[in-house]
């Protein structure tokens, strides 16, 4: 059954929400046969996201989505089928009105943030009746099998594992990158970390710790945020993509944003991922390595306890010592504090938390995905 899909995008700020809304779109385009129209009131972040793309067009299509400029002084437009406000972004008054007259009544959803909290399983996909007289139906994305599961492909992490075992594909994935990892002594070549992270104050310690490991660490930072804080280790200004710096056992390069797709294959290339937000968090799960994960920060402090909520679902089949050492890593970067001991800590707990990294993502992955969850609560709807 083919429907039609609105799916409202603000862009707060960074890349997140663009991120979760492409990816959402397409994977509706691509695997549920829908049509989809993708309104962005940023195309700047979307273009960066998806090389090609005009930041300038009222309209263009990538990977079969429409993707149309969400102007402020909106133009009438027909709605659809299923209409989506990603993260609690404001619908159009005149959209709204418009799905007001529209016979039938769209279903009208508005997907949240992820989290692991409890409290989450309480309120995915129940509705609220709006002041315009339609129901809004609340879904959200989460971990656990009573909310709306994870944004993943289908094939996903059948396409990883064939990749981990074609050393050649991964070699040239990373050469076209300009990435040629240092050969190790006895690994077969220096490990490698990516640093996709937000500003952190403590970042120096955890750099001296990677510098002075007697196995050397190929450390890929794509460009962005956290660069600051590179330099001022590096004791060098105005980084761009490719520069490569070594300082001791640690090599610090550079990375150009790439597609999300590409992005993937570098989370699958590394022995370790540091993401943050939402989006790359969820994709270094299924990249089945070990992680931090630097949350974006709330004013109020609430993401502390959504931390806390994931640390407590992650940490339940890991040994009681190997996860307070990941509770410590995590909490003392997201704190922005130093990184020496309970880095070194964590260190001893590699083997025990690349395993537990894997079983977690083939856990995760029996799950029904967030689009065909999505998918499957409209057809009970109508
Ligand atoms: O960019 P983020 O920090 O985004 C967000 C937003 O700030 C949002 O407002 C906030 O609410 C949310 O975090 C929690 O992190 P995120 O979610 O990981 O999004 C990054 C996207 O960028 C993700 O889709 C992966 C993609 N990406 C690429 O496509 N290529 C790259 O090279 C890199 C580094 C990332």
């Amino acid at each position: 059954m083919k429907a039609s899909w609105d799916i409202f995008c603000t862009v707060v700020d960074n890349f997140g929400d663009v991120g979760v809304t492409f990816r959402l779109a397409r994977q509706l385009v691509a695997e549920h046969g829908m049509h989809v129209r993708l309104w962005v009131d940023d195309l700047a972040a979307f273009a960066r996201l998806c090389p090609g793309a005009d930041a300038t067009a009222e309209q263009q299509w990538h990977d079969g989505v429409n993707v149309c400029f969400w102007a402020k002084d909106w133009q009438a437009a027909e709605p659809a089928d299923v209409v989506i406000e990603a993260f609690a972004c404001h619908l159009p008054a005149a959209y709204i009105e418009a799905m007001k007259a529209r016979n039938p009544r769209p279903l009208w959803l508005n997907l949240e943030y992820l989290s692991a909290e409890e409290w989450v399983t309480g309120c995915h996909g129940l509705p609220s009746l709006q002041s315009s007289g339609i129901q809004k139906f609340f879904f959200f994305p989460g971990f656990r099998t009573t909310t709306g599961g994870l944004l993943r492909e289908t094939g996903l992490i059948e396409r990883r594992h064939a990749f981990e075992l074609n050393p050649a594909a991964q070699q040239a994935f990373l050469a076209d990158l300009g990435i040629y990892p240092q050969a190790g002594a006895s690994q077969g070549h220096a490990r490698l970390i990516s640093l996709f992270a937000y500003e952190h104050a403590g970042l120096g310690s955890w750099l001296d710790c990677l510098a002075a490991d007697s196995r050397p660490t190929h450390l890929l930072v794509p460009e962005g945020r956290v660069i600051g804080d590179v330099q001022r280790w590096l004791g060098v200004e105005g980084l761009e993509a490719g520069a490569v710096q070594v300082r001791d056992n640690l090599t610090v390069q550079v990375l150009p944003f790439v597609r999300q797709e590409d992005y993937d294959r570098l989370l699958w290339c590394c022995d370790f991922n540091v993401v943050r937000g939402e989006d790359s968090f969820v994709r270094a799960q299924w990249a089945g390595k070990p992680l931090i994960w630097h949350i974006y920060e709330q004013d109020d402090d609430a993401h502390w306890a959504k931390l806390d909520a994931f640390l407590e679902l992650y940490l339940k089949e890991l040994s009681v010592e190997a996860g307070a050492a990941l509770t410590e890593v995590w909490r003392n970067w997201n704190a922005g504090q130093d990184m020496a001991q309970s880095w070194k800590t964590l260190e001893t707990y590699r083997g025990e938390l690349a395993a537990h990294a894997e079983r977690w993502c083939l856990e995760q992955a029996l799950q029904d995905d967030l689009t065909t969850a999505l998918v499957q609560f409209y057809r009970n709807w109508i």
